[in-house]
């Protein structure tokens, strides 16, 4: 998943620390999509109708999507070597139609958005996190209305984030807070189409071009092996997809087919539970132990200390630097120390390893803190509104 994402990104609230995750360069998630797209895509009903369906995407020659055919690439993407070489290498490794992907790349559009948006953003990300951008951050995402929508998606498919939490030991809330975060629940998935973003990010964002490259290779392997055209999938303008916002790299690597009609569906709600269960289980979720720890102490040494994701340290570190944990913990792995900048302090937190796993998805301590809060506010809700059902029924 991806790894831009740290806030929504559009050209009215886009800001640097979305970027941060795209520049960091993570495994996780892009930027979720623009607040301009309000429904929820699938394009997987594009799908040829003879095309056969599996559940792990493969190498296997299926035919690809689409009709498209040209002898040589035109349009935005005429004369980029880059381009015609990376075309070779598709036909070469992964058996594509040369004349297919030509005539897909005649098609794909240049988005002088996104790199004029991503060169700001390079500018602005400099720099320690300023005063109050905790509290900025976490007002975009600690409101009714992302919480109401995570009480209702859990009533809806309550069922299916039960059996995830038997199946990967990923508490529902947890799958919830990522959705929440994302794309609230599929209102906003984005409305850039995929081949243009990571056409455009590889061949044009010189920044990260190979990651981009890498991601468009993904992308392609995954349309012909889930009878996508390639042409249709819309996403954030990072090419994240569906309502967890998987990267083409994270759809190969940890989608699932969780309602077992044999295809693997990013827009899919029962899907993307499954999968972004199966993504915290891979990436080291340990069932029931906790997330973050208040501190206590003196705090003498702290300054002695890094905080942030990145850098992990025993708990005798941290009681010698005059931090530790409020409550008492049974720590006998290494913890991250979180700053998080409020307008009127700083408060610092430890991170456990179930922290870390969220890391995974965006490696921001924010995105992370936003996704643990919504987590805790979306259970009390439906705790409250199931029993009041109880108490009714
Ligand atoms: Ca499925």
């Amino acid at each position: 998943m991806y790894t831009f994402n740290t806030r929504k990104v559009s050209p009215q609230n886009a800001g640097s620390a979305l970027l941060i995750a795209l520049l960091a360069g993570c495994a996780s998630q892009p930027p979720a999509g623009d607040k301009a797209n309000n429904r929820v895509r699938t394009p997987t009903q594009q799908t040829a109708p003879n095309q056969s369906r599996h559940a792990t995407p493969d190498l296997r020659p299926f035919a690809s999507v689409g009709s498209y055919h040209a002898t040589a690439v035109s349009g935005d993407y005429a004369g980029y070597p880059a381009l015609n070489q990376f075309i070779e290498q598709m036909v070469q490794k992964h058996g594509f139609n040369r004349e297919y992907l030509q005539g897909l790349f005649s098609q794909a559009k240049r988005k002088q958005w996104t790199l004029d948006y991503l060169a700001k953003s390079d500018q602005g990300m400099k720099g320690k996190p300023s005063k109050g951008g905790w509290t900025r951050y976490r007002a975009q995402f600690l409101d009714d209305r992302h919480i109401n929508a995570g009480i209702s998606f859990w009533q809806q498919h309550h069922a299916t984030l039960q059996r995830a939490h038997q199946q990967y030991g990923v508490p529902a809330e947890y799958i919830l807070g990522i959705m929440a975060v994302e794309t609230t629940f599929g209102s906003f998935v984005g409305n850039h189409r995929i081949i243009d973003a990571l056409t455009t990010l590889g061949f044009d964002y010189q920044r990260r071009g190979e990651y981009f490259r890498s991601e468009l290779e993904n992308f392609l392997v995954m349309s012909r092996s889930e009878g996508l055209d390639p042409g249709k999938p819309v996403g954030s303008f990072a090419g994240a997809m569906g309502l967890g916002q998987f990267m083409p790299s994270s759809f190969l690597q940890w989608a699932v087919d969780f309602n077992g009609d044999g295809r693997r569906d990013l827009w899919n709600p029962e899907d993307v539970i499954g999968s972004v269960a199966n993504y915290f289980a891979q990436h080291g979720w340990q069932a029931g132990k906790p997330i973050v720890s208040a501190t206590r102490g003196s705090f003498s040494g702290i300054d002695s200390l890094e905080p942030g994701a990145d850098h992990a340290y025993p708990l005798d570190t941290l009681v010698k630097a005059g931090v530790e944990p409020a409550d008492s913990c049974a720590c006998d792995y290494p913890l991250r120390l979180l700053l998080l900048r409020h307008q009127s302090k700083d408060e610092y937190l430890l991170g456990h390893p179930n922290f870390y796993a969220i890391t995974r998805y965006n490696q921001s301590t924010h995105y992370a803190m936003a996704v643990h809060e919504l987590a805790l506010a979306i259970k009390r809700g439906y705790q409250r509104v199931a029993g009041s059902r109880d108490i009714a029924g």
